[in-house]
């Protein structure tokens, strides 16, 4: 099967760059996306023009065509416990909704390291910083889209010296204390996800497994290329894994995704499921635009079960 056949991209890519956002910004990338309203809501990152990343919030009513609010959604916040640790930077957002809330997970950048931020909103009006749910060094944290078995799920990827970039699970009771932690999937050597790996998009609900869309890094002699991946995890179980693609679904190929900030990047952050068995894809093209492209759910889950490659 062909690659350029699993997600289809949108003809009119990139969807939003710099040039539309109404404070000066270097980029845009990264973004949760999600339906709320019958819109679809955007919370992107932009890096300002001193480097560090802010988050700002884009609405559309088709999923193409975003309009950008003339004010940021999340900045790092210079006093209380936030303070101290997201000094530097807030980044690359995901969007969980469970019940009337939506759980937003961040990195929060500060001279400690990186950790992660779990803040909510019911309205993408005001938003409140809850906690700091992660030591340093961890990125990449989405909350699945509902409580399984009474508890909270999320995947993880802390950072270790000693064992490569990989995506772990762990659980909560109140969203704030996380715990009873396991690895999941680890890089597959001499592979496309070889040197690390980690969430991306807000798991998909399907009746074959819960979908995590997520992103995988090989190093090359002319530097790192970002691809995207597909794995199945079991639907009242997530920490059982039912299969991890053998090949990506999507790579950078457009211009803007082969050459910006940091060429050779395709990262999700979103994906959003449509009803009549697709997704909407969303993500960031050399850390510089955003980009969408559509895939048929089946045929995502499909390469899961049909064509795996290890998890561990
Ligand atoms: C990762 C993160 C992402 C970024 C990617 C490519 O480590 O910093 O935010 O998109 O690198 O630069």
């Amino acid at each position: 099967m062909m690659n350029d056949k699993i997600v289809t991209r949108y003809k009119g890519n990139p969807i939003l760059t710099k040039d539309n956002v109404p404070y000066p910004v270097a980029t845009v990338h990264n973004a949760g996306v999600v339906k709320y309203q019958n819109k679809y809501i955007m919370l992107f990152r932009s890096h300002l023009l001193n480097g560090r990343s802010i988050i700002g919030i884009a609405r559309s009513d088709d999923g193409y065509n975003f309009k950008v609010k003339p004010e940021p959604f999340l900045v790092p916040s210079s006093v209380s416990k936030f303070g101290e640790y997201e000094e530097y930077s807030v980044e690359d957002l995901r969007i969980s909704k469970i019940d009337t809330d939506f759980l937003l997970t961040y990195s929060a950048y500060s001279r400690h390291g990186v950790r992660i931020g779990l803040a909510k909103t019911k309205d993408f009006e005001t938003v409140e910083k809850i906690a700091l749910i992660t030591q340093a060094d961890s990125r990449n944290v989405v909350i699945f889209p509902e409580k399984i078995k009474g508890q909270y799920v999320r995947l993880d990827r802390p950072h270790s010296e000693i064992s490569k970039w990989s995506i772990w699970i762990s659980y909560s009771l109140d969203l704030v204390h996380w715990g009873n932690s396991k690895l999941l999937i680890k890089p597959e050597p001499y592979h496309w996800d070889e040197m690390k790996i980690g969430p991306g998009a807000t798991p998909i609900k399907t009746d074959k497994g819960w979908l995590n869309i997520y992103h995988g890094v090989f190093n090359t002699m002319s530097g790192a290329v970002y691809r995207l991946g597909v794995a199945l995890h079991d639907l009242n179980d997530p920490s059982i894994i039912i299969g991890v693609s053998d090949q990506w679904i999507l790579q950078p190929e457009d211009p803007w995704e082969i050459t910006g900030y940091v060429s050779n990047v395709v990262f999700t952050c979103g994906a959003v499921q449509e009803d009549n068995g697709s997704v909407k894809i969303y993500w960031g093209g050399a850390d510089t635009v955003m980009c969408v492209g559509e895939a048929n759910i089946n045929k995502l889950v499909s390469l899961c079960i049909n064509n795996p490659r290890k998890p561990l």
